[in-house]
């Protein structure tokens, strides 16, 4: 028996939930903005619910999602250590080894539980709400808080609006439901500071990282009549700006939206003799073969790798890969 695709509450889930008194929750490791969201959010549903909650994760709240009501709860793994609870939760995790080094520990605990909306999950929980239509394993946390009839308060809503809006790239992916802006729209009856909210979220950037997006920009490079385009960064540009590594992400984006651009790369070498690759394509150019056959991956129109060599020569191995790929797409 499955429960993938489950639009009513499972019982089973429901049971466990109000039958336990301590409640273990983990996001997956590393935790994105959709698991440490929707742990936030589920975590402050129960304690409202008189559950005593432990909400551990693997590795560290990101920087970016410290403000987030409730991150002052979060403990790492070590904290568990002879801890006992009568249920853990997993949320938005695929399979029990993406828990990380609360693996153990959840196992260590006989009822498993599992909120997911991953199409890979192993349906490792004993019960669970796994459904692979929903746009992030937030709109199913809403759900259930929903079905165990917790009113849902401001701080709730803004650990579930980041949990949404980041899953499906701030409602633009293909991935986003009509639900998930059904609930949006409970979330702003509920007091979410929109606004306030989708500007920390999605648009304010560290003046370090403006300062690397504008060097990134002085080098592009628009080849194949403009079909596709390049910038490179150095480890100049990060040790002139201050910037770090994941500032270099957003640059990508701004490439393959580029007028006319099929395939973007950006090259960014943050340290001195390797460089790395960020590749994107519009359909029906896949640039996950060109990573591979460079060591990397990923998916048709994201992927990445890592290559040992000299700037000027790696790129003109992915121009070339990339002339390639609109030869045989046309
Ligand atoms: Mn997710």
């Amino acid at each position: 028996m499955t429960t993938r695709n489950e639009s009513a509450a499972p019982e089973a889930l429901l049971d466990a939930l109000q039958k336990a008194q301590t409640i273990l929750v983990c996001p997956h490791a590393l935790p994105d903005g959709d698991a440490i969201g929707s742990a936030l959010a589920l975590t402050a549903a129960l304690e409202k619910m008189g559950k005593r909650v432990t909400l551990a994760s693997a590795d560290p709240v990101p920087p970016e999602f410290l403000f987030l009501p409730g991150t002052e709860k979060v403990v790492g793994p070590d904290t568990l250590e002879g801890a006992r609870f009568d249920a853990a939760v997993s949320v938005d995790a695929s399979r029990l080894s993406r828990l990380g080094a609360c693996e153990k520990y959840f196992r260590a605990v006989h009822m498993h539980l599992q909120i997911d909306h991953h199409a890979t999950n192993t349906l490792f929980g004993h019960a669970r709400w796994v459904d692979v239509h929903a746009a992030a394993a937030g709109c199913i946390v809403y759900r259930l808080i929903r079905a165990l009839n917790v009113p849902v308060d401001a701080d709730m809503a803004a650990c579930l609006y980041c949990a949404i809006s980041t899953d499906t790239s701030n409602f633009l992916s293909n991935g986003t439901t009509g639900e998930a802006f059904r609930i949006v729209a409970e979330l702003v009856d509920c007091g979410l500071p929109l606004h306030d909210m989708a500007r920390r979220l999605h648009l304010i950037k560290p003046e370090a990282q403006l300062r690397l997006m504008a060097r990134a920009l002085q080098t592009l490079r628009p080849f194949a009549g403009g079909k596709c385009v390049s910038a490179v960064l150095t480890p100049e540009d990060y040790a002139a700006t201050g910037a770090r590594v994941e500032h270099s992400f957003a640059v990508i984006d701004l490439l393959i939206n580029m007028e006319g651009a099929e395939m973007a790369y950006l090259a960014y070498s943050p340290f001195p003799g390797t460089v790395r690759f960020s590749l994107r394509s519009r359909p029906p150019y896949d640039v996950s073969a060109i990573a591979e056959k460079m060591g990397g991956g990923g998916h048709v129109t994201a992927a990445g790798c890592e290559v040992k060599g000299e700037l000027a020569a790696c790129c003109a191995r992915v121009d070339a890969a990339m002339l390639r790929e609109l030869e045989a797409a046309r």
